[in-house]
């Protein structure tokens, strides 16, 4: 028997675990911002149903703002909600579904007036235009009652924001009770209704802290579980590994379950790349949009405002020489002059915080410093660590910003995710609303967040507003489908088989080897992650080849993944996190398949600076202004790709 070379403080997993079954009306697969929403919303208007919750992770920390934030994103105010349409239109290069976009504009503001209900300190101006943060900003009053809020750009606002998910977190937990959360259980697999077609009826996930298997039957479904992180090889290699910007807990779970009960998908070539400082992922917004900052190339110049930017930002009109630059214009730019060798991409934070203390005496300048630093701490710790170990002070010292690994998501700046029906109004097109909103073409299943496709910019005000809407809608499905009885296909013998399958290869092979990690008839989810990524990254558009893919080179990796799929049935666990890891990697294939098979579909580059279609570079918009739907079919396995005619509800 291969003998452990130390002693693990893991739960090692048992080949039999002990299961439990339930019944509600309303599961929730998530607690995210978004589940947090929906957990909020449900018990308003479903006060008698049974709804249950359920988390890989703990609600208070889990999910994107699980390190807080220092900048809610998306907040109406005094602006038009229709500027909020043609804001996130123009940076997603014109294709996104605005019925989704208007409709989360006009309830987003009413999730950032509970958080600072909730106890969410926000920054306020003064009346002479000074800046108060903290208490301070708490004694101005609320933005309820009209205090004004700290802009960053015309969305985004300040906040003191460590705690923001503990506190949105809290809010979830009261209104829906204790009682009806599951924390540390990851959901491997929705499930189909064995007597209604295209319904969904329950999920099986694991608990990763016993040795337990849940089976849940519901009536209706939100998948809420985030995007996709770890997909390609991430610039934070060796003793970096493990870092990225986006949450680890986000492992394609939403897209690739939804997908597998043949719920369409839309937009999944799109991704975000997003610019961060190097190595430590610190965001940028605070520093281009609170400090002023402007990035600099390796010769110093600024080179967004050059000649040569502002001829390749023509290339893309009317989105490249809109007011603001799409985001992904913003990392072609960069690219451009890192791959003509004028790298390194610096921020300029040294002339960006002289030039703000201008203005100021020491004990504000102070505080400015301060708040450079708090930036990072509230929302990207490492960041700052990174400074610390690397003695830089950002008023003396320059940082490297750089485009990272690529990540999907649908709420951030990307908008891949589910096909979902939009509001039941008259200005919404047919083909936008089929059912309830919110809902993805299987019945009952519905998505919110990082899960709606073709709607970007929602951030974490607008996917917790997103949750409390969908949620509303699901309410109203249980209301108009009351005989709905689930009844699943699968036994309970299968489905545990099913979850546990990577125990039981590795309790039957573990002893054959004395590396407990190499074996002949298993592959750990580490090995499984570095082959994927690997690949990923040397064929489907990742830093390694400067985001630039072609068809030819995607097809050698649709070959790679058939592979991988085989051996993904050869993933094998030896206690409870590992078989997370397990199942984390399955989700993560599947996710990333269906992204690759999009970028090989949509015969065009609509995104530079995310990735390039080396083979169609450029727009063409005569082929393919439209959006790019996804299917996989349950019952023959099959994946479909087709063009969905894109309408524009809001004017120029
Ligand atoms: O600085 C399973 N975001 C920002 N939003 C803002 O409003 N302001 C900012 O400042 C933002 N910035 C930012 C942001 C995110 C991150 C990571 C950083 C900086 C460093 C974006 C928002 O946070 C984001 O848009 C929302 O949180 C998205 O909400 P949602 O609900 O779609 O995803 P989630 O919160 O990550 O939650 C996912 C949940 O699912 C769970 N889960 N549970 C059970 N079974 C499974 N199989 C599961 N798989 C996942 C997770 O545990 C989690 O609870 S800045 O960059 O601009
Ligand atoms: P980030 O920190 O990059 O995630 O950005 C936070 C917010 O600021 C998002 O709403 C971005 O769209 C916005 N943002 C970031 N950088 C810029 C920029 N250079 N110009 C305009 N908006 C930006």
């Amino acid at each position: 028997m291969a003998i452990p070379s130390k002693p693990t403080a893991e739960l090692l997993a048992t080949r039999d675990p002990e299961v439990e079954e339930r019944e509600v009306d309303i599961l929730i697969v998530g607690g995210g911002m978004a589940a947090c929403g929906s957990a909020f919303e449900a018990k308003k208007w479903a006060p008698d149903k049974k709804i249950l919750l359920v988390d890989k992770a703990a609600m208070e920390r889990s999910g994107a703002v699980a390190q807080g934030l220092s900048a809610i994103n998306t907040y109406i105010g005094e602006n038009p909600i229709e500027d909020y349409v043609r804001m996130v239109r123009n940076d997603l290069m014109g294709i996104v579904r605005e019925d989704l976009i208007y409709d989360l504009g006009r309830h987003v503001d009413d999730s950032v007036h509970l958080f600072e209900e909730w106890g969410l300190p926000m920054w306020k101006k003064t009346a002479e235009g000074k800046n108060l943060d903290g208490a301070k900003g708490q004694e101005m009053g609320t933005l309820k009652e009209g205090a004004t809020p700290v802009r960053t750009g015309k969305w985004q606002i300040m906040i003191n924001g460590e705690s923001y998910k503990c506190i949105v977190a809290e809010a979830a937990k009261k209104a829906l009770g204790e009682e009806n959360i599951l924390e540390r259980v990851f959901i491997v697999k929705l499930l189909l209704d064995a007597n209604k077609e295209n319904t969904v009826a329950g999920a099986v996930g694991f608990s990763v802290r016993e040795n337990k298997v849940y089976i849940i039957k519901c009536k209706t479904m939100m998948v809420a579980c985030g995007g996709a992180v770890n997909i390609y090889m991430p610039r934070a290699q060796g003793e970096g590994k493990g870092r990225a910007w986006y949450p680890v807990w986000n492992s394609g779970s939403t897209y690739t379950m939804c997908a597998q009960v043949g719920a369409e998908l839309t937009m999944m070539e799109n991704r975000f790349t997003p610019a961060r400082f190097k190595d430590g992922y610190g965001p940028v917004g605070a520093w281009f949009l609170l400090f002023k900052a402007k990035t600099l190339n390796g010769l110093g110049e600024n080179f967004a405002a050059s000649d040569f930017a502002k001829s390749e930002l023509e290339k893309y009109k009317p989105y490249g020489t809109a007011a603001v630059t799409p985001t992904c214009l913003r990392n072609h730019l960069m690219l451009a002059e890192m791959k003509a060798g004028r790298g390194p991409i610096l921020m300029d934070t040294v002339t960006a915080l002289a030039d703000l203390s201008k203005t100021m005496d020491k004990k504000e300048m102070k505080h400015l410093e301060s708040e450079a630093w708090e930036d990072f701490l509230d929302m990207t710790c490492g960041q700052a660590n990174l400074w610390c170990a690397q003695d830089c002070e950002p008023e003396k010292k320059n940082s490297e910003v750089m485009p990272t690994e690529p990540y999907l998501l649908g709420s951030h700046s990307g908008c891949c995710g589910i096909w979902v029906s939009g509001p039941d109004e008259d200005w919404v097109p047919d083909s936008y609303k089929w059912k309830d909103n919110r809902m993805t073409t299987v019945n009952g299943l519905f998505t919110s967040g990082d899960g709606v496709g073709a709607s970007g910019h929602k951030f974490s005000s607008g996917s917790h507003a997103e949750g409390r809407m969908a949620v509303k809608a699901q309410c109203q499905y249980l209301r108009d489908n009351a005989d709905l009885a689930p009844a699943l296909k699968e036994s309970t013998q299968e489905l545990v088989d099913l979850a546990y399958a990577p125990v039981r290869l590795f309790l039957d092979n573990y002893e054959y080897t004395t590396a407990v990690d190499i074996n002949p008839n298993y592959v750990k989810p580490d090995g499984f992650a570095m082959r994927l990524m690997k690949a990923t990254n040397e064929y489907g558009a990742g830093w390694s080849t400067f985001y630039m893919t072609s068809g030819s080179t995607l097809r050698v990796l649709m070959d790679l993944f058939k592979v991988m799929h085989e051996d993904s049935e050869k993933l094998a666990a030896g206690d409870l996190h590992e078989l997370m890891r397990c199942w984390e990697m399955k989700h993560r294939l599947w996710t990333v398949e269906a992204h690759c098979r999009h970028i090989l579909f949509r015969e065009e580059s609509r995104y530079p600076g995310f990735y390039y279609r080396g083979d169609f570079m450029g727009q063409n918009d005569a082929e393919w202004f439209c959006f790019t739907n996804s299917k996989y079919d349950p019952a023959t396995g099959e994946w479909t790709c087709k063009k969905e005619d894109y309408h524009k509800i809001i004017p120029d």
